[in-house]
């Protein structure tokens, strides 16, 4: 059981995502149990304040420090004694990506602080946050949907969640590749026909097929997936011995 506690100022956002899709389903498999909780629970003022001006001067808020670290601490434990992480959705953060989705699912207890754009107190990451994690290189508002994407990638990897378990060991057999094209009936659509192979019957040749489309896909929009494969893959193989090495040149 994988235990998410969603810390934001905007809990209403999360109700009906967390009712659909993988999600939903790990929750009523009790595989995932998400709880969603509301920052300004953590104040302690009468206007219940979540953010204040930045020190130096400049536009926009910045995010109090402590009803963030008195949330933090009272649903993940202090630093030292907790046992699961927290993680801060930041467009500083390090890059998501599907590896750090599967150890971020073998965790039991993670906790997710949604920042807003113009950021949070540095004290709380200093002390309160293991680690930081952008979902990529745009302006959002806040870390709320960032953090609805990375709940979403975490339950689909948990064991058990899918209706089909194969379709995610494919997929990841298939990481390093963006998929071909895909095809349903009819046969036929507007003058566009599937590709014969496909409903050729010749498993070998299909096989073949989707890996060509594949990586022309992959080489004409993400080079960059390539590229990262084959490093991978030579960071994988053992060194081979110094005349080898001559010969490859
Ligand atoms: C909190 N832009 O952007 C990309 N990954 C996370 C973010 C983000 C943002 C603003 C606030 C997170």
């Amino acid at each position: 059981m994988l235990q998410i506690d969603v810390i934001t100022i905007f809990p209403g956002l999360f109700a009906p995502f967390l009712e659909a899709s993988f999600v939903g389903i790990a929750q009523k498999n009790q595989q995932l149990r998400v709880a969603v909780h509301d920052l300004r629970d953590w104040t302690t003022d009468r206007h219940r304040s979540v953010d204040d001006s930045p020190y130096g001067g400049g536009p926009g808020m910045v995010m109090k420090a402590e009803p963030l670290v008195a949330a933090i601490e009272e649903l993940a434990g202090s630093r030292e004694a907790r046992t699961g992480r927290v993680v801060l959705l930041s467009p500083r953060g390090r890059p998501l990506d599907q590896s750090r989705l599967g150890a971020l699912a073998g965790e039991t207890h993670l906790t997710l602080v949604c920042g807003r754009y113009e950021g949070v107190d540095q004290r709380v990451i200093d002390l309160a946050v293991d680690e930081e994690i952008s979902i990529g290189d745009y302006v959002l508002s806040g870390g709320e949907i960032p953090a609805m994407v990375l709940i979403e990638g975490v339950a689909r990897l948990l064991p058990g969640v899918l209706g089909n378990p194969e379709s995610v060991q494919q997929e990841s057999f298939q990481g390093d590749l963006l998929e071909g094209p895909q095809y349903t009936r009819p046969p036929e659509f507007r003058g566009l026909s599937v590709p014969k192979v496909l409903s050729s019957g010749d498993h070998a040749a299909i096989a073949r097929f989707r890996q060509e489309r594949a990586t022309e896909i992959t080489n004409q929009r993400r080079p960059d997936l390539l590229a990262a494969s084959h490093d991978e893959k030579r960071a994988a193989r053992p060194e081979p011995p110094a005349k080898e090495r001559e010969e490859q040149r």
